[in-house]
Formats: structure tokens, sequence, C-alpha cells
């Protein structure tokens, strides 16, 4: 079985469209590949994080994952910082980038025009290519947005083989599919993002039932009181076809015929009835699991697999540039 690696940085709330947009592809990229996610709290020093708030998320994040229903058999998800592999590898591959190619980055540049810039958000990138190289990665599933990224860590790896004979794997990027991105419901050309300032729009996993409903019921739509997909020149009313389409795993074809006669009103409160609906059943879902002593049970034995895999590799790793006794 092919191997899939993945990590999601603990920054912000996860919403609805995380869960559309990259959850849900979890769910079925784990019955084809040995899948590995983790939480990549170390990613998110990159920006300042109130150091509370940090660790809540990381462990909210894969109670939440699980409560999709990620399987945690088929699924390993551990948290990045407790397999201190990832940064030795690290320092390795930073010591085999050149400031060229890591200063090509174009999240790099576009967040440091900003100013106040960690070194850690330079360097961030090669974190990420320890990550991936570290389980010999097949496959990466990413934003568009990360795409660089694991290029630049296929770049690494085909550098160290040549210099220091076979070591990596090249990973491929699996880009997600912009079909099912979800937007901002108050501004339907801006993607649902969870560090979003304003949270009107924007509907997260742990928003109450009610709050959800009032967002949905608010929407911003058009006049034209049709409902079908058009995501140009209705995106308002598309966002929300992809929303009910993905939550009641309809196709948007049978979504439009079913609500072919029936006016804005009428399709919102079937939006909001369902969203609801999944809402109440995972916040059930992620209460017990959190509240259970499980779930730490399953990150220890996460972390002793991975741990296991990554030490080999890192081990391998130093002996080919000659660290060491
Ligand atoms: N940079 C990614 C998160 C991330 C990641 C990874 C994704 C960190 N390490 C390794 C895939 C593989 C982001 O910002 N979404």
């Amino acid at each position: 079985m092919k191997r899939l690696v993945s990590g999601i940085k603990p920054t912000g709330e996860l919403t609805i469209g995380n869960y559309i947009g990259a959850i849900k592809q979890f769910i079925e990229y784990q019955e084809k590949y040995e899948s590995y996610i983790f939480v990549a709290d170390m990613h998110a020093l990159t920006v300042h994080n109130d150091p509370k708030e940090l660790k809540k998320r990381i462990k909210d994040i894969v109670a939440l994952y699980l409560a999709c229903g990620i399987d945690p058999e088929k699924t390993t998800i551990f948290i990045q910082s407790e397999n201190m592999y990832h940064a030795n590898l690290s320092w390795i591959l930073e010591c085999n980038t050149m400031m060229g190619e890591a200063s090509r980055m174009i999240q790099y540049k576009e967040k440091s025009k900003k100013g106040d810039t960690t070194v850690g958000l330079f360097t961030y990138p090669i974190l990420m290519a320890a990550d991936i190289l570290l389980y010999d990665a097949d496959v990466v599933p990413t934003g568009i947005d990360q795409k660089q990224h694991v290029e630049l860590a296929r770049d690494i790896a085909e550098r160290f083989n040549h210099k220091y004979g076979e070591t990596f794997k090249l990973p491929e990027p699996l880009i997600d599919d912009e079909t099912s991105k979800i937007y901002d419901l108050q501004d339907p050309t801006k993607k649902m993002s969870k560090s979003d300032d304003s949270d009107k729009g924007c509907i997260f996993l742990l928003d109450d039932v009610e709050s959800a409903r009032k967002k949905i019921m608010s929407a911003v739509t058009d006049s034209d009181n049709k409902i079908h997909y058009d995501k140009e020149n209705k995106p308002g009313i598309s966002n929300l076809l992809v929303i009910y389409s993905s939550i009641t795993s309809l196709s948007i074809k049978e979504a439009e015929e079913k609500f072919k006669d029936k006016n804005y009103g009428e399709f919102k409160k079937a939006v909001a009835d369902e969203v609801c609906k999944f809402l109440f059943e995972l916040q059930e879902k992620y209460n017990e699991i959190l509240s259970s002593s499980e779930i730490d049970a399953y990150l220890d034995k996460s972390n002793e697999k991975v741990r296991k895999i990554a030490s080999e590799k890192v081990k391998d790793t130093f002996e080919k540039v000659g660290l060491g006794r």
C-alpha cells in the first residue's frame, strides 16, 4: 500500500470548509493509502499563538478528526512535536537546501511582506520537507498553496539522494479537489477561512447549532431566486449547493433537481437543517472522544509507531552524512 502523509496547522478553529475540503477526502484516502496525519504544532509557532490556546487546539483537532470519521485503525494521527525526529531531520535538510531555492517560496515572500519575520517562517518549508521525507511518503494531500513546498521537499530529496546515495523517496503532491472548496457565507468569492477576523461567514465544527443555523439563513445570495449551480454568476447559491451535497452525499445535480421548484428561503432552511444535524452528531462524538482516556492511549500508540519509522530514517541520514562516531 502506498503511504500518505499530511499535516494540519493548529491555528484557528476547524470549519465546515476544512471538513468538506480536506477531512472528507482523508476519509476516502485512508481506504487506499497507509495514512499518517499529524497536527503540525511546531509549524504553528511560526506565527504568534497563545500557549494555552495552542495546547487546547492540538487535542481538539485530533478529537475532531476522529469524530469526523477518520478511522484510527487505518490512519495514524499523531502530534508533530511529540516526535523529535522531525526537528532532527529538518536540520540536516536545512544544510542541504540552497538559500536561493528557499527564498523563492511564494508563501514566505507573501507573508514576510508584512514585516516582523522570524527565521522560522523562512525555514518552515524545510521542516515540512522533513515531515514528509521522514516517512517515505508517496503522496502528500494538501491545498494548492502548499504545492510549491511539496515540490521543494522533492528537490531536496533528489539532491540529497544524488549526493549521499538513495535515502529518501520522492513525494508527489495530491492537490485538493477545487470543486469541494467552501466559500465564506458573507462573501462567497472568498475562501471560508479558520483564521478570518469576522466569523459570520464561517461555520465552525464546534459552533453551537443555533448560531450555525443563523449564519446559513443569513448567507449572501442573489436576487434571481433560482437554485442551480453557477459559480461565476451565483457564487452564494453554488456554495450552499456544494455544502448541501457534500453533507448529504447527493450529487450537485440531484440537489438541483430536489430544489428546482423551491425558493431561497426553503432551500436555506433545508441546508441549515442538514448542517445542524451534522454538527450535532459530530459534536456528540467529539465530546465523547475528548472525555474518554482512549484518545491519550491512542496518541501514545501512534507516537510509538511513528517514532520507530522516523528514528530509522534519521539514523540512516546521520550515517550517510557522517555524523557521530
Ligand atoms: N504547511 C501546511 C501544513 C503542513 C504539512 C506538512 C502539510 C506542515 N507539514 C507536511 C503536508 C505535509 C499548511 O500550512 N497547510
